[in-house]
């Protein structure tokens, strides 16, 4: 291990580098004041939380220096002096985080939807384009759950590998010079603990990849010691097994001091280098930092910290110890850097100030219409004394926000109830346009806006010729691959059993051997950093195709693809994008963890995403082609048991896609409507066959992806011509069924069609038990179907169709 020597002395300082150790210092208590200042401006009511970044400002200044244009960061909340010193977070903008100033102008990491310290730079244009990335100094968008900054970071700096290691990626200029950028991700020392930690950590050494993660240790996670969190109480002694040696690959591990201007320097500097030229994965433990405010503004580090511990964090506070540093090297006298760190705290009052302006001054004028609005309304209504009161209870709020304005235009349209339209007109369209505004504000980008929507891709339907044969499903989704593959350089596949088998259903059989490890490649067992990997892969500007080798094992993934993934244009409104596709493979199989189809849970967690579940692999493979011409994340999941059963191969294979939020009618019918998706298509296909015989005319419509769900309201349209309509699926009851269920009674204005109450079919409650028995008697059989079916229809006509 590197251990890198206490506090070192300058021989001889230049003029040159004097200036760069002030501008330093200048930064540093720059930042120091903010957090200083922030935590204020919370216990004043003029934001609502606050995190903050103090002491741990001399190690953001030297990871700053090895920062290179086209290097990422993916970090938590700490890292804001690392932000400043690269310049891409002004004190007005860290402020107006702070006060959730929704403008993108003023606070382009979040627009305000982001609790403060949560950075990230806009990577893409006012059009959903990217930027050229290779010139910028990124950071990825943050988020809350502690260590889940890495496994994306693993993504990150493994999209490097592959632009220096595939040739064909050369011409991607806007996102790589040769694979020479790094990836750098922070972490506090108590979420080393997480298990995607070291997940994270272990994928990186096996793939050597250039990422530099540091730790930055202070002892305590909110106010949990050391002792509680790390054995040994070291994450570097810990890792020492993931150290280099001459005989084996590995990481790279420092140890320095966060109060050692010098040692940092080194340490980050050494590091990068290592990385950038020889794509050695570094890990940089910096020891004995301190939070000079505790935690949060959430409590006071009094109740836990000792009496001993406080002072030591006085005394060996990264910036006391800077001082110390450029006093006794003779950079500057103590008065001097008075003078620089009184000018630092003028100059954070008056951005802060100015952030406060501009956003409060927002809110201020709406309060200024409303109150006039309100007085005006008032002078004509015969609730004029409320309506007065309301105005002055407006124009006298402390510290309003959005809410007290809209809140009070709403109260006042229900007390307007009675009167005429002509009275409250002005307050209705005033309120009508800030409902737009307010859902640009808080509600959109939950889905591309862009050209590139999924919803926005030309449809090409599926042909087919004389020479169409019919083959193993699993050789159509191969075809199309081997196509892709061929075509576009920036897709590729990775996963369990990916690469040299082709997947254990090898629908990407012999192309590992024909592109390459680059293009198709196994991976270790380890869903959440195989998230990771394709997350941080396709922010930069790659088609990665990340396979879960079961559904059932998407759970180990499914915290990055709902926290990060699935948000990640939402909160940064539009800044980043990852078109990552998801692939795996689910429905009924075999037994508790192979016939997993918990629809429901995905469809809670993952809005943000497109979800897609074909029932056949032409239509999979259709859905990936929409997928790759368009911007948004997906998952498709294909069906488990539908690898062996034999289709016709589509002639314009490559070419042919299949629309998002767009059902098929796979058979037409007049008495009842079933709706269903996935491997229950062919189940109900069945019973209609059975419930044919009976007299009874079942249309089958296939949803086809459930986010979107059917917004061409085709269900409706059927139910409307039915009057009947039963969902069916495989996931519990009250799952995905009751969620098609919600969305075509309450979106498709169905409800006065219906000649009896809508039902949904779904499997047991529990996870299915094993073998076709477990089956039969665990996930919704044909029997049970046509048996759903039929006492829909007894009930409607008892006569003609008696109880079974
Ligand atoms: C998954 C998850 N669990 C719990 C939390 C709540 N939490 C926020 S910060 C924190 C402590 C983190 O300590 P550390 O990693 O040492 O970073 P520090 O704040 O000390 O810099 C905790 C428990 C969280 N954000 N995410
Ligand atoms: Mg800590």
């Amino acid at each position: 291990m590197a251990i890198t020597k206490s506090q070192s002395q300058f021989p001889e300082i230049s003029h040159l580098q004097k200036e760069e150790v002030l501008n330093d210092f200048r930064v540093a208590v720059t930042s120091r004041h903010a957090s200083l200042m922030g935590r204020k401006e919370v216990f004043m009511g003029k934001a609502k939380f606050g995190i903050f970044g103090d002491g741990k400002e001399l190690a953001q200044l030297a990871m700053a220096k090895a920062f290179q244009p086209g290097d990422f960061r993916s970090g938590y909340y700490r890292d804001q002096t690392f932000m400043m010193a690269i310049g891409e977070l002004s004190v007005q903008q860290y402020f107006a985080q702070l006060y959730a100033h929704t403008d993108v102008e003023a606070e382009p990491a979040s627009a305000g939807r982001l609790m403060n310290g949560h950075f990230a730079t806009r990577s893409l244009d006012k059009n959903g384009d990217w930027k050229d990335l290779s010139k910028m100094y990124n950071s990825a968008a943050d988020i809350s759950p502690t260590a889940a900054q890495m496994p994306k970071l693993l993504g990150l700096a493994y999209a490097s590998k592959l632009f220096r290691e595939n040739k064909e990626l050369k011409d991607l200029k806007k996102f790589s010079v040769n694979g020479n950028e790094v990836a750098w991700g922070t972490i506090g020392n108590a979420s080393t603990s997480e298990g995607m930690f070291f997940e994270s950590i272990n994928a990186a050494g096996v793939l050597q990849v250039p990422m530099v993660i540091s730790v930055w240790d202070d002892g305590y996670g909110i106010s949990v010691p050391q002792e509680y969190h790390t054995t040994k109480g070291s994450i570097s002694e810990v890792l020492m097994g993931f150290e280099r040696n001459e005989n084996k690959k590995g990481f790279e591990i420092i140890r320095v001091k966060g109060w050692d201007y010098e040692g940092l320097k080194q340490a980050f500097n050494s590091a990068g280098n290592l990385a950038r030229t020889s794509h050695i994965p570094v890990l940089i433990h910096v020891e004995e930092m301190t939070q000079p405010q505790g935690h949060s503004t959430s409590g006071s580090h009094e109740r836990y910290k000792s009496a001993e511990r406080l002072q030591w964090e006085k005394d060996w506070d990264c910036i006391a110890k800077f001082r110390e540093y450029i006093i006794s090297n003779g950079i500057a006298t103590d008065d001097a850097l008075d003078q620089i760190e009184s000018e630092a705290k003028t100059e954070v009052k008056r951005q802060k100030d100015a952030a406060w302006n501009e956003f409060s001054g927002e809110i201020k004028k709406e309060i200024q219409e409303v109150v006039q609005l309100l007085k005006t309304t008032a002078e004509k209504s015969t609730r004029k004394v409320v309506l007065l009161q309301m105005a002055e209870d407006l124009s006298k709020t402390l510290n309003p926000i959005r809410k007290d304005v809209i809140s009070t235009v709403r109260k006042a349209l229900l007390l307007l109830r009675f009167d005429g339209e002509a009275l409250k007109s002005g307050l209705k369209s005033w309120y009508k346009l800030q409902e737009e505004k307010n859902f640009d504000r808080y509600n959109s980008h939950l889905y591309s806006q862009t050209e590139w929507s999924a919803e926005k891709v030309k449809v090409v339907p599926a042909s087919y010729n004389e020479k169409s044969a019919m083959v193993d499903g699993r050789e159509i989704l191969q075809a199309f691959f081997d196509y892709t593959l061929e075509k576009d350089p920036r897709f590729f596949a990775f996963g369990e059993d990916v690469g040299k088998i082709g997947d254990v259903n090898q629908a990407f059989s012999g192309l590992q051997a024909k592109y390459g490890e680059m293009r198709v490649s196994d991976t270790g067992i380890r869903e959440c950093t195989i998230i990771g990997q394709g997350i941080g892969t396709a922010l930069r500007g790659l088609r990665p195709v990340a396979e879960i080798q079961y559904l059932d094992y998407l759970l180990y993934g499914l915290q990055m693809l709902s926290d990060d993934l699935a948000s990640l244009l939402y909160r940064t409104k539009g800044g980043q994008k990852a078109p990552l596709i998801v692939r795996t493979r689910g429905h009924r199989l075999e037994g508790v963890w192979h016939s997993g189809s918990p629809m429901g849970m995905i469809l809670s967690s993952l809005r943000g995403m497109i979800i897609c579940v074909p029932r056949d692999m032409t239509q999979a493979a259709g859905m990936y082609r929409t997928l790759l011409e368009s911007d948004e994340p997906a998952l498709v999941i294909e069906c488990l048991n539908g690898y062996r059963l034999k289709e016709k191969m589509p002639a314009n294979l490559g070419e042919y896609n299949v629309p998002v939020g767009k059902p098929e009618i796979l058979r037409e019918g007049k008495d009842i409507t079933v709706v269903t998706y996935g491997s229950m298509c062919r189940i109900v296909g069945e019973a209609a066959e059975v419930l044919s015989e009976i007299g009874i005319s079942v249309e089958i419509i296939d949803v086809q992806t459930l986010l979107p769900f059917d917004t061409f309201g085709i269900i409706g349209e059927s139910v409307k011509k039915t009057n009947r309509v039963l969902f069916a699926d495989e996931d519990v009851p009250g799952g995905a069924s009751a969620f098609m269920l919600q969305q075509v009674i309450e979106g498709q204005n169905v409800f006065k069609y219906l000649d009896c109450e809508p039902q949904t079919l779904a499997a047991k409650p529990h996870r299915p038990a094993y073998s076709s028995d477990g089956d039969y008697f665990s996930k919704p059989s044909t029997d049970d179907v046509v048996e759903k079916v039929y006492r829909i229809m007894h009930e409607s006509n008892p006569k003609k169709f008696p109880a079974i």
